[in-house]
């Protein structure tokens, strides 16, 4: 299998998604709609979308098969949500994302919020509308996403975040519950999806929610890495701004040699746990690896 190819195509089918299932940026208002597109089309790795196409190829086709290609850019559609409002100057106040201005920097801040809201509520919506047809599987995958960007998870772990913000005293523990539910919960719930709409098992779905939070710890740590040694241009964000918020990361927590052998070790948990489901692993697996290594 060759990698980087397979990448490429599995990314262009995403961009093709995106521009099909969103509304275009005439429709009005269009101010909004061009906001939506200005975040979501910017680019990025693309890689919770991309676990959604690889995961459910992974098993049997079925008759009919659903098409993936909705639910992941739900998934995009509700992650580009999340930093955009991250990125606002009510939480990190940053410029610069996806190697472009931030929405509120390139819009105003209104906007930023309003084309968030819309991409959050876009991400059920297509998926209760492209899947319409069956309507347990789109119940599944409504059920999924929200469980995983709720106030439980992806939104409580923001609010952990941000309330551990400049407190010396926070442990192991409180930030692998804050990595769990703010990165981790995405790509696990990224990984389901592709198994719900590949009608997996019980079993096969525990798997890849093992898989997911394995992976995502491991794309976190690596995130905290390169925050600490990596430059803003390579990273189309900006760097070094965990160490100048004061916050804790991995890396203040345990160093540098020990973040990259604990990102190691949720990589190769995270292979292990792919490893044990049956179909053509070895994108998936590839994926891992160059998640681990990644510049950016
Ligand atoms: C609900 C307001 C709100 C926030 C949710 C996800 C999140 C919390 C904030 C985003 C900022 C952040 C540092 C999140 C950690 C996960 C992470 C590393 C996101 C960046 O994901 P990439 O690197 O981004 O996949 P691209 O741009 O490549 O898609």
């Amino acid at each position: 299998m060759d990698f980087p190819a397979e990448l490429k195509r599995l990314s262009s089918e995403v961009e093709r998604g995106i521009d099909l299932y969103l509304p275009p940026a005439s429709t009005p208002p269009g101010r909004l709609h061009e906001a939506m597109r200005y975040s979501l089309q910017a680019g990025g790795k693309r890689l919770r979308p991309v676990l959604v196409l690889a995961t459910a190829r992974l098993f049997p086709p079925q008759s009919p098969s659903p098409d993936p290609l909705a639910a992941a850019v739900a998934i995009e559609c509700l992650h580009t949500y999340s930093l955009i409002h991250d990125d606002l100057p009510c939480m990190d106040n940053d410029d610069l994302r996806r190697g472009r201005p931030t929405a509120h920097r390139q819009f105003d801040e209104a906007t930023a919020l309003l084309a968030g809201d819309a991409l959050l509520t876009h991400a059920f919506a297509l998926l209760a509308t492209a899947y319409a047809s069956n309507p347990s599987l789109a119940h599944a995958l409504v059920s999924e996403l929200a469980d995983a960007s709720g106030s439980r998870r992806l939104i409580g772990g923001q609010m952990a975040d941000l309330l551990a913000e400049k407190n010396e005293r926070i442990t192991a523990a409180d930030l692998e519950f804050i990595h769990l539910s703010k990165t981790a919960a995405m790509i696990e719930a990224a990984m389901v999806l592709g198994g719900l709409i590949a009608s997996a098992d019980e079993s096969a779905i525990a798997t890849l929610r093992r898989a997911g939070r394995h992976l995502g710890l491991a794309f976190q740590i690596r995130d905290d890495v390169l925050d600490a040694t990596a430059d803003s241009a390579t990273l189309g964000k900006t760097a070094g701004k965990d160490a100048k918020a004061g916050k804790t990361t991995f890396v203040k927590l345990h160093g540098l040699e020990e973040s990259q052998r604990l990102a190691r070790a949720q990589s190769d948990a995270a292979r292990d746990a792919v490893r044990e489901l049956r179909g053509d692993r070895g994108f998936l697996l590839a994926l891992i690896d160059s998640m681990s290594t990644r510049a950016r």
